[in-house]
């Protein structure tokens, strides 16, 4: 059978919110828990901006630590609703999860044959809990009737060696399996690396037209993985619903599975769901942190006296996205608050990207504690210390002068490494860290909180409280 993927179609952030929205579906079990199946697709297609639709096979009674009951549909209400879909609306891509018995793959693979979409099949068999999503009899109509059917398979490791017979230790076995599974039928085959740990790597294996792509990302140490493989098969189908072609949609869709990963969900008493929304939720909060920063900026503009507390350096004020990864997620005011007779100024309107020192100090902090959105930078004094003592804030403190030789050498890593050193000698994220400065360095100190507005106040009343 020979399936066509759509001609790479322009969606933008614009194009996506008219009536162009491509549809997917997913053809997949319901995890009660909402971190796997068709909860962990839709979630993904939705932040991904496709129209999401669902053929729905099995229902999981489950949460983060155990599948308890699973009850499964008749085949051919499961083919009912992708007819349903088809008819209608029109299917970009699609994919399926959990199918659990031959007759459901049966129904699927002549479905979806008939209609002619582009398919990810994901070879569920066994959920994390170790519960089965897949007869062991319905293995063989997996590969017989499904995979030839298949645009791309996504087998993770244990799925691939079941499925091979074959040990996958490296990406050279990754890459041999994955040819094995390209000759019983689908297109392309992704070997997912979330389960091989090859130098603190996660490295996945795409084989398509003849041609292996390697695609890595650093392995994350976090617990909240559950839906994992469910999410990024999502990812890939949404991807090529919107028309990217299948090597970009896999690299697309690892960065977003990342993403979901490390900013996954600390809910449950066993695997977390991952968190295919963290993307979106990150996007919805420039607006708000932009203004946050700008109300800051009008505080301190408009107090007397704020020139007390300002460094030789100037006083910035900064506030990161939920989930910031780097300087860029940042906002601050470019060219700080400069003094200006017994006020200060500031130079330019607020802009992410604008600080890297106080970006330094919050993506580092926030690693401990992310509700410590927010950070303003003052001039160091005891009595500024002891004000902020008295404001019930915790500080801490770190040496410059003990600032490791290779740490100075690498562009970036002082600040990092202060705020650990800081964040060790109090057992947690303290409100205030400072340090007295070494030859050259002026002594800062810096306040964290949730928002730049109300590190402003906080300023503010530190500068009428000194002298
Ligand atoms: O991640 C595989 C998977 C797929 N579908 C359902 C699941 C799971 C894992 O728990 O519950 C419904």
């Amino acid at each position: 059978m020979h399936i066509t993927v759509k001609d790479k179609r322009r969606v933008g952030n614009l194009a996506s919110f008219n009536d162009k929205i491509p549809v997917a579906i997913t053809i997949a079990g319901s995890d009660s828990g909402g971190g796997a199946g068709i909860q962990a697709d839709l979630k993904t297609f939705a932040a991904l901006r496709v129209h999401g639709t669902t053929a729905l096979t099995c229902i999981t009674a489950q949460n983060t630590y155990s599948v308890t009951a699973v009850e499964c549909l008749k085949p051919e209400i499961v083919r009912e609703q992708i007819k349903q879909v088809a008819e209608d609306m029109g299917i970009d891509a699609g994919k399926t999860g959990m199918l659990y018995a031959k007759e459901v793959i049966a129904a699927v693979a002549e479905e979806v044959s008939r209609h002619g979409f582009p398919l990810v099949v994901d070879p569920v068999m066994v959920a994390k809990s170790g519960a089965l999503l897949l007869k062991p009899d319905a293995e063989e109509a997996l590969r017989k009737n499904l995979f030839p059917v298949a645009f791309a398979v996504t087998p993770n490791r244990f799925e691939a060696e079941k499925l091979t017979g074959r040990r996958i230790n490296s990406v050279d076995d990754a890459k041999k399996a994955a040819e094995e599974i390209y000759a019983m039928g689908p297109q392309a085959v992704v070997i997912k690396g979330g389960h091989l740990n090859i130098n603190d790597k996660s490295i996945d294996v795409l084989y398509y037209k003849g041609q292996h792509t390697v695609f890595s990302a650093p392995r994350l140490d976090v617990k909240t993985t559950h839906g994992t493989g469910c999410s990024f098969s999502a990812a890939i189908t949404a991807f090529l619903a919107r028309g990217e072609d299948l090597p970009s949609a896999v690299k697309l869709a690892k960065e977003f599975i990342t993403e979901a990963i490390k900013f996954g969900l600390n809910i449950g008493k066993g695997v977390g769901p991952v968190n295919p929304m963290a993307r979106l939720y990150k996007e919805s909060e420039k607006y708000a942190v932009l203004r946050s920063v700008k109300e800051a900026k009008d505080i301190l503009e408009s107090a007397q006296h704020v020139a007390k507390i300002a460094p030789e350096v100037g006083i910035n004020v900064a506030m990161a996205l939920p989930y910031a990864e780097g300087v860029n997620d940042v906002a601050a005011i470019p060219g700080r608050l400069m003094r200006t007779f017994d006020k200060v100024k500031a130079a330019s309107c607020p802009e992410f990207g604008a600080s890297s020192h106080l970006a330094r100090y919050l993506l580092e902090i926030m690693k401990y504690d992310r509700e410590k959105r927010a950070a303003i930078n003052i001039k160091y004094s005891e009595e500024a210390l002891a004000a902020l003592r008295e404001m019930g804030l915790k500080s801490s403190s770190y040496d410059r002068r003990e600032e490791p030789e290779e740490i100075k050498q690498i562009e970036g890593m002082t600040i990092p490494w202060g705020v650990r050193q800081a964040i060790a000698k109090v057992g947690g994220a303290p409100d205030v860290i400072y340090h007295r400065g070494d030859l050259g360095k002026e002594p800062m100190i810096v306040i964290f909180g949730k928002d730049a507005a109300t590190l402003a106040r906080i300023a503010v009343e530190i500068s009428r409280k000194v002298n």
